[in-house]
């Protein structure tokens, strides 16, 4: 199916890394990887994901407002945990006090309001008793490291891969993505994830789902890294920016880009053929900031005044 018109004219998105991390206001899963908390107080945060305050209707307002045409949620980072009542593993909402699906009134509150709707899913799950991580080129060393090659069990992987295409199927089947954006594919081939079998399925239940770069050679847009190419992609692409110097919530970094630098990543993005993808992160009971909702504000005033008639 060729590309879906929207995502090449969208120009703005809001990325949402919602998760167990706002507890503590931690690295979303990359800080127990690197064992700045145990992965025994990372899941504790379990206790405090409340979504008290959660009201996807004023997010999706707000998106509107920021002159956003779509919104991609983290429904699964690398922790695995789930932010729907998936029938698939055992670390999702309902163990947790927010005890509920998050997904379905996430999307429903998007399209009402006319954006469309794109669901974040990592392949890869660390906290899954199948899934043998991987130790990275990091800093600090991991405690959770892969068998060596050739030497994990192909069972337990079938039981994984198994296990992240029920997962998948949940969020298609339910949620009707328009766009679905893959992450954590850096730890395996294409081979090993069977991306070609995972994009079949997706697309026979939903053709038209937008697939980001991270479905490898079944992806349909390119995803510079580190800021606007100075020679940009063939094709559709897009750029995902933090507005401070994190993804989800931490407290203590407040180091948040003024409006006019979102401006202009915004306009050298656009200009250059891509779109942004600008990044908020929610407290752990559902909400987003003054900090971040006065800067999505701002950017959409001067989307509003520069807008063409
Ligand atoms: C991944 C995640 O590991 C991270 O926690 C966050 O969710 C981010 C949005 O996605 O990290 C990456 C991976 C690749 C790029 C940037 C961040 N990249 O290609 O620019």
């Amino acid at each position: 199916m060729p590309m879906q018109p929207w995502f090449p004219d969208a120009k703005l998105g809001i990325f949402v890394h919602y998760g167990l991390y706002a507890v503590e206001g931690v690295a979303e899963s990359w800080s127990f990887y690197y064992g700045d908390i145990s992965r025994e107080d990372y899941l504790a945060q379990l206790d405090g994901f409340t979504a008290e305050a959660y009201d996807p209707a004023a997010w999706a307002e707000l998106f509107a407002q920021a002159g956003a045409r779509y919104a991609v949620l983290t429904t699964r980072h690398h922790d695995g945990f789930a932010l729907w009542d998936s029938a698939y593993g055992e670390l999702n909402v309902t163990a947790s006090p927010a005890g509920r699906d998050l997904v379905g009134p996430f999307a429903d509150a998007l399209r009402e309001r006319g954006l469309k709707v794109g669901l974040y899913y990592s392949h890869s799950d660390w906290n899954h008793p199948d899934y043998p991580t991987v130790r990275g080129p990091q800093a600090h060393p991991s405690p959770y490291v892969t068998p060596p090659e050739g030497q994990e069990d192909p069972v337990a992987w079938a039981r994984y891969l198994a296990y992240r295409d029920g997962q998948v199927d949940e969020l298609v089947e339910r949620y009707r993505p328009d766009l679905l954006w893959f992450d954590g594919e850096w730890e395996r081939s294409e081979e090993q994830w069977g991306i070609d079998a995972l994009a079949d399925r997706i697309l026979a239940v939903r053709p038209q789902a937008v697939l980001n770069a991270r479905m490898l050679s079944r992806g349909d847009y390119a995803t510079p890294e580190q800021g606007v190419p100075i020679t940009p992609p063939d094709g559709p692409w897009e750029l995902c920016l933090t507005i401070n110097d994190s993804w989800g919530y931490r407290p203590h970094d407040t180091n948040h880009k003024p409006v006019g630098h979102l401006v202009r990543y915004f306009t050298e993005t656009i200009g250059a053929g891509g779109n942004l993808l600008l990044d908020v992160g929610p407290t752990a009971d559902g909400r987003i900031l003054p900090e971040q909702a006065d800067r999505l504000k701002g950017l959409g005033a001067w989307i509003e005044r520069h807008a063409e008639a």
